[in-house]
């Protein structure tokens, strides 16, 4: 029998709670479709940190490297560490080490979810920049705590790096409605946003059957909310699609049913799958948060593997479940009983 070996990272908080319950459903979904999976659990996390000083020992690339996929729950517990140190000491150096580049982040109602807007016809695929832009951690800090003091953070814009994503794009926009929306600011920010628009236009012709249209970062926030049936597949850098996919998390419901992969599109090193959402210490262990983005960020896993049956059956059962209003009022149903009807509804 096929069998994948999958790194488990819960990480903090609901991060837990939340992969605890994905990881059920995908062990039900896999029995059912004839393949195994093989679950290794890493505390990589604040509490982690707390004794050793590190989110991750050294060898956990290394480590992570020989697994099939990871699934991660959340990052952050500030009570204990900076959010800025847990962040920078474990999601994203995984997404840079293993080069991640595509953040692909699904936004569309699931049946019987209220979004806040009246329209609830869209379906977006938001894809963001995910090893460099504004989070390559690059900058400093001089003459701190003084009246002179400066910091200096420095986004990087690599033409690889550019490239790689907006063809990510133009491939994805090309198998669903062949409509692309590339964001950026390149008014304001007139080197590396306007390198992005020329990268853009520059590869625009390989892809004559894909429309591109550039927006700026304000004007797409506002179109995601006024007229978000008009867009298709989203392209925009790691800062701006960490914002825009927070605003898309919200008009499908929340960020209870925001999902994402982190991809390798060549497959030549893990991709991590992990719910939008972050760790939620004030509800941590309570048993209420809601577990549908990370059980969906578990499908998106399965299809990346190549396991497309068992990741449709997975999907459909989420539907059946919110279709029963399952899962669709905040604090409503427990995880446990959300999980439950997952169950049940895969059979
Ligand atoms: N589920 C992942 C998580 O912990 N998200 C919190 C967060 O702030 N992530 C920042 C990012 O995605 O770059």
């Amino acid at each position: 029998m096929k069998s994948y070996r999958i790194a488990l990272v819960p990480g903090d908080g609901i991060g837990r709670d939340v992969t605890d319950a994905a990881w059920q459903v995908l062990e039900r979904a896999a029995r059912g479709a004839g393949f195994g999976l093989e679950g290794t659990a890493f505390p990589w996390s604040c509490a982690y940190y707390k004794e050793t000083g590190a989110m991750m020992p050294d060898d956990g690339i290394a480590t992570l490297r020989g697994f099939d996929s990871i699934l991660l729950g959340a990052v952050g517990w500030p009570a204990q560490v900076p959010d800025n140190v847990s962040l920078h000491g474990l999601l994203l150096p995984i997404r840079k080490a293993f080069v991640q580049y595509a953040n692909v982040r699904p936004h569309r109602l699931l049946p019987g979810v209220t979004g806040p807007l009246r329209k609830t016809d869209f379906d977006i695929l938001c894809i963001r920049e995910n090893t460099e832009g504004e989070y390559a951690g690059a900058g400093g800090r001089v003459h701190r705590g003084g009246p002179d003091e400066v910091a200096v953070e420095t986004s990087v814009f690599t033409r690889k790096g550019v490239e790689r994503i907006l063809r990510f794009g133009f491939e994805q926009a090309r198998r669903r409605t062949g409509r692309l929306a590339s964001v950026t600011k390149s008014n304001a920010q007139k080197y590396s946003m306007v390198f992005w628009d020329e990268v853009t236009e520059a590869l625009a012709p390989e892809y004559p059957d894909v429309t591109v249209t550039s927006y700026h970062i304000d004007a797409m926030a506002a179109r995601m909310v006024m007229a978000p049936e008009s867009l298709d597949v989203v392209v925009a850098s790691n800062l701006f699609g960490d914002i825009l996919t927070d605003l898309g998390a919200a008009i499908q419901g929340g960020l209870g049913y925001a999902a994402s992969a982190n991809l390798v599109p060549d497959r030549s090193a893990p991709s991590m799958f992990e719910p939008v959402h972050g760790s939620a210490p004030d509800i941590a262990h309570l048993g209420i948060a809601n577990p549908i983005a990370a059980i969906w960020s578990g499908a998106m896993m399965l299809e990346h593997l190549g396991e497309t049956a068992a990741a449709d059956a997975i999907m459909a059962a989420i539907s059946a479940t919110t279709a029963r209003g399952i899962g669709t009022v905040q604090g409503r149903e427990k995880t446990g009983e959300i999980t439950a009807a997952v169950l049940t509804a895969l059979g």
